[in-house]
């Protein structure tokens, strides 16, 4: 049994009647939340029109997308390029503000209007982020921003987001509105997968035949995990450079650096497809049509080394970030072993194990990438063979690589199956559409800290931050891409940008809301948070807010009558509810407020509610097993 601690409690929702929570909410209606804030009486009304003040050449992009966004929020925005005693809203730029760093603003807001300043232009744009969710949340017509000192930074410096377009590719538009949302809740890095064995998806102009032969799978694995149907149907894409330079633009003016990846030495057998002499064996390879890994992999031959040399050197061209990211991970090494140049490079190199043959690989890659002036960063699987000190490691399977990595003194990317990975499940899996297995909710995400315990300052000075990774085996469409990534993208970008003690899961989920209105008037699609439900039984016992897991609440309560308040996070959405066992659908009754429900008479009941948007869309179902432990003693 658990007494009311956590700040939602049952009183709190009982007061505001399970609806409504906006009208409670304290905090700004901002992901991610500010560092400092503080609060003065009284608002701004931006109304429907203002004028936004920018004076240089940079300024005036930021104002344009400002412009843009503001429009989507029914505010339209006129840009003025010479100072403006009229204007709403302005920027100042200029370093030396020690408080905000290369990515910090200060948004100040009040009778005079809304000024930005930072000391460069990623400051200045994320300073508009802020403003765009204040001006989403504000009601019209008169759109009044609160009174509002901002002093702002981010905790992290790496917060990334990942996309495999290998197993399925995503046209541009799709990678520009990916881009878009990561900018707008304040993530820099974009981690573009753009190579694995079912699919090479960059165009290289030296090896035309990586895009037209490894681009194309003929059928793709239909069913779960393990199933080896096809639906036997050819399956194609890629990027032109014209379209890659396109993305890079458009990432740029976003303040989103893109890492692209080449994986390497493993998930390769596309690249064999096209070029059967970068393998170690005769022939024959296959891009691969079914999920999982080949065990046809780049042989560590000059002849290949030259091939990677040309191919990093165009993708340096087309990237300007500082890596290049090589891959490294699941490296089935029987290839390596029947390999006749393989066994003479041991012999040559002294390389004891095949391991270390991949250690000599990774070398050799690295070196190739510094002629090109970029580092590289790999999956923790390249610290096993002795990854150099200067390669940035990123720690995938759980987070002991990355500890033992920065311990060692490389830079470390915290992005952990078990925390980070969107391909999981978001709740049961019986409500969800297939995935790949697991289980990655979002408070999951919340919760995970990209800083291990116990780690000496010198070694956490290696953590850069934390990047989620969406892999696409199942997931063919664009909706149901966002429907993955949203909204924990939003959990993730509070992680890596608001200070640990600063975050509080009740306060996201209650800021949450405001978010989602936005993402559904902009009709992208995302997952329907679960109904939450809080509980009081006779006798005074409180069970605050609960979280299902796996959308399940089971509380025992010692008592025969139970007041249950049900909760939902989106604006506008009803509550549909059953106590019957029954499934509850969109024609089930609306909640309208506490429910008395009597667990000691029944022997239990469950509680199984659905949140409905006003499109009618329906999110999956959450169940509260409420059982009784006995009347209380009188
Ligand atoms: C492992 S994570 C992989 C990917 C798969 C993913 C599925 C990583 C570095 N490699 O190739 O898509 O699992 O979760």
């Amino acid at each position: 049994m658990r007494r009311s601690c956590a700040a939602l409690t049952f009183a709190v929702l009982l007061a505001a009647g399970g609806g409504a929570p906006a009208a409670l909410e304290p905090e700004l209606q901002v992901i991610p939340l500010p560092r400092e804030v503080s609060r003065v009486p009284g608002g701004f009304a931006l109304g429907n029109a203002v004028t936004i003040e920018a004076l240089d050449r940079e300024e005036r992009a930021i104002a344009s997308l400002l412009a843009a966004d503001l429009h989507r929020v029914d505010i339209a925005a006129t840009i003025a390029a010479t100072p403006t005693a009229s204007a709403a809203i302005r920027f100042s730029k200029g370093p030396g503000d020690p408080a905000l760093g290369n990515e910090g603003y200060r948004l100040t807001v009040d009778d005079k209007g809304i000024a930005i300043a930072a000391n460069g232009g990623a400051g200045l744009f994320y300073g508009t982020q802020t403003l765009v969710q204040l001006a989403a949340a504000a009601a019209a017509p008169a759109k009044v921003v609160p009174h509002v000192r901002i002093v702002d930074r981010p905790q992290y410096r790496w917060r990334g987001i990942h996309l495999d377009v290998s197993r399925h590719f995503f046209p541009v538009s799709v990678v520009e509105r990916y881009i878009d949302l990561a900018a707008r809740y304040k993530l820099n890095v974009f981690h573009w997968h753009l190579t694995d064995d079912q699919g090479w998806r960059i165009q290289i102009q030296r090896y035309p035949k990586l895009a037209s032969i490894g681009g194309c799978r003929a059928a793709t694995q239909v069913g779960g995990e393990g199933s080896t149907a096809t639906d036997r149907r050819r399956y194609c894409g890629s990027y032109s450079q014209a379209q890659i330079r396109e993305v890079v633009e458009y990432a740029r003016r976003r303040y989103v650096t893109i890492l692209p990846e080449i994986e390497m030495p493993g998930h390769s057998v596309e690249a064999l497809a096209a070029y059967p002499w970068l393998g170690c064996g005769s022939g024959g390879y296959r891009v691969r049509e079914l999920w999982g890994v080949s065990g046809d992999i780049f042989c560590p031959t000059e002849r290949t080394f030259a091939f990677i040399d040309d191919v990093l050197g165009e993708v340096a061209a087309l990237f300007p970030g500082p890596y290049l990211h090589i891959g490294g991970d699941e490296v089935p090494k029987d290839a390596w072993k029947s390999s006749v140049a393989v066994a003479r490079l041991r012999r040559r190199e002294h390389l004891q194990t095949y391991d270390d043959v991949q250690g000599y690989f990774t070398r050799r890659v690295e070196k190739i990438a510094r002629t090109h002036h970029r580092s590289i960063v790999g999956w923790d699987e390249i610290f096993d063979g002795g990854a150099s000190p200067q390669a940035t490691v990123m720690s995938w399977r759980g987070t002991d690589g990355g500890v033992r990595a920065a311990k060692r003194g490389n830079d470390v990317v915290m992005s952990p199956d078990s925390a980070l990975y969107l391909d999981a499940y978001q709740g049961n899996a019986d409500y969800e559409p297939l995935a790949i297995g697991g289980l990655t909710t979002l408070k999951m995400v919340y919760d995970y800290d990209p800083l291990p315990k116990g780690l000496s300052p010198e070694a956490a000075r290696h953590i850069l931050g934390a990047q989620a990774n969406l892999w696409t085996e199942y997931v063919p469409t664009d909706e149901h891409l966002f429907y993955m990534l949203l909204p924990r993208e939003l959990a993730l970008a509070e992680l890596c940008w608001t200070p640990r003690d600063r975050m509080s899961w009740d306060g996201f989920t209650m800021r949450l809301g405001g978010e989602l209105r936005r993402l559904e008037a902009e009709g992208t699609r995302y997952r329907i948070p679960l109904v939450t439900f809080a509980v009081q039984a006779s006798g005074g016992v409180e069970f605050p807010e609960q979280q299902p897991v796996e959308n399940n609440v089971d509380i025992s309560v010692p008592a025969d009558v139970a007041t249950v308040v049900l909760r939902e996070t989106v604006p506008g959405a009803s509550i549909h509810y059953t106590l019957d066992g029954t499934m509850p659908k969109s024609n089930s009754p609306v909640y309208a407020g506490p429910l008395r429900v009597s667990p000691l008479e029944a022997h239990a009941v469950t509680v199984a509610a659905i949140a409905v948007l006003p499109s009618g869309r329906a999110g999956a179902p959450a169940f509260l097993n409420l059982t009784s432990s006995g009347a209380p003693k009188p």
